[in-house]
């Protein structure tokens, strides 16, 4: 024993040397680079310095796969119905000491939990994944490039990819499209060609570099599986637009304006009342077209009075001139009509 400790005491003199390492990484060691890590050993007999011994080990360093699948930002992506090629982006790392290739896929959610503590109840179309070609974070039509790999990412690098999907029509406000990226890792296989599926090394380790998968658990993959999925959702915020129509006798030839009554020669004011609910998206170009029946006449003289307001059940005699009246119908536009706003258009016509 006591001769033992004499040799261990040697050791702190010798030449420790690490040779072939690779650039510190947060993934680690370069899988593939060889670690040789020399020792000698000198010592004396009888106070004479002695041939020194040396040894030394080289090993391979294994390949350890690890990706994450981020959501960029942290909120859902608010949609109008029928809105096209709608985005939601994500990061892709790989934490592996090893360069590979990672397949991308979305996929749809049939309800559940989405990413904000909402409830998938639509699908998006046409989802399909682009890569932040061009690296300015953001998802550039023509530029950023559909893809179905990640090509050849570095250990400790990540990419930007989005999903760009459509939005149906007729979707009511809160609808939620819950969509999942899944990034798996793949072999290299060398540039602008997608890898082979990775293995895992089972058994012993081996004198070569092994593959040992180290991910998480993602939305939806397991653990170990070298491959990670994360969530995002849309949510529509559509209008919710009513229409009502209402009609005052103003005059009649008889009565006048005191107590009018509907008789033919009477002047009649319509109001179409256009509202949009509480916490709905703004409506804008809201055209309004109302075919005039044949037993009323237009009154040009008075003309037609666009987004005017409604108080107490009623019309309010304002607004600002505008519209057309062409072919026996009145048309008008309203600009926009915003949650929890009410606006008019208001003509008159004399019944026939
Ligand atoms: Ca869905
Ligand atoms: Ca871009
Ligand atoms: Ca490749
Ligand atoms: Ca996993």
């Amino acid at each position: 024993m006591k001769k033992s400790g004499r040799l261990l005491g040697t050791v702190g003199a010798a030449a420790l040397t690490v040779l072939g390492a690779s650039p510190a990484l947060a993934a680690g060691t370069q899988a593939g680079s060889t670690i040789t890590n020399s020792v000698s050993v000198s010592f004396q007999v009888g106070g004479v310095s002695q041939t020194a011994t040396a040894a030394s080990d080289m090993f391979t360093v294994d390949r350890k796969v690890n990706v994450t699948v981020a959501e960029v930002g942290s909120t859902t992506t608010q949609v109008s119905p029928g809105a096209a090629a709608q985005v939601t982006a994500f990061q892709v790392t790989n934490l592996s000491n090893a360069t590979l290739d990672f397949a991308v896929a979305v996929a749809q959610q049939a309800g559940g939990a989405g990413a904000h503590s909402n409830t998938d109840t639509f699908d998006a179309t046409n989802a399909k994944v682009y890569v932040d070609t061009n690296g300015n974070g953001g998802y550039d039509a023509g530029t950023d490039l559909e893809v179905a790999y990640l090509d050849e990412l570095a250990a400790d690098a990540s990419k930007t990819v989005f999903v760009v999907a459509d939005i149906p029509l007729s979707l009511a406000s809160g609808s939620v499209a819950a969509v999942t990226l899944t990034a798996t890792g793949r072999e290299g296989g060398g540039a602008a060609a997608q890898g082979a599926a990775l293995v895992q090394t089972s058994g012993a380790n081996t004198s070569g570099m092994d593959t040992v998968f180290a991910d998480g658990a993602g939305a939806t993959d397991a653990a170990r599986d070298a491959a990670f999925s994360a969530k995002d959702d849309y949510t529509v915020l559509a209008a919710a637009l009513t229409v009502s129509k209402l009609s005052t006798v103003i005059s009649d030839p008889l009565n006048g304006t005191t107590n009018p009554k509907a008789i033919p020669g009477a002047t009649i004011e319509y109001c179409i009342v256009v509202a949009n609910a509480a916490g709905s998206a703004t409506a804008s170009s809201v055209a309004i077209s109302d075919p005039l029946p044949a037993t009323v006449t237009y009154d040009s003289g008075y003309g037609i009075f666009l987004n005017g307001s409604f108080a107490s059940g009623a019309c309010v005699a304002d607004g600002t001139a505008g519209g057309s009246f062409a072919a026996g119908t009145v048309s008008g536009t309203l600009s926009s009509v915003a949650a929890s706003e009410t606006k008019t258009l208001r003509f008159r016509a004399t019944i026939n």
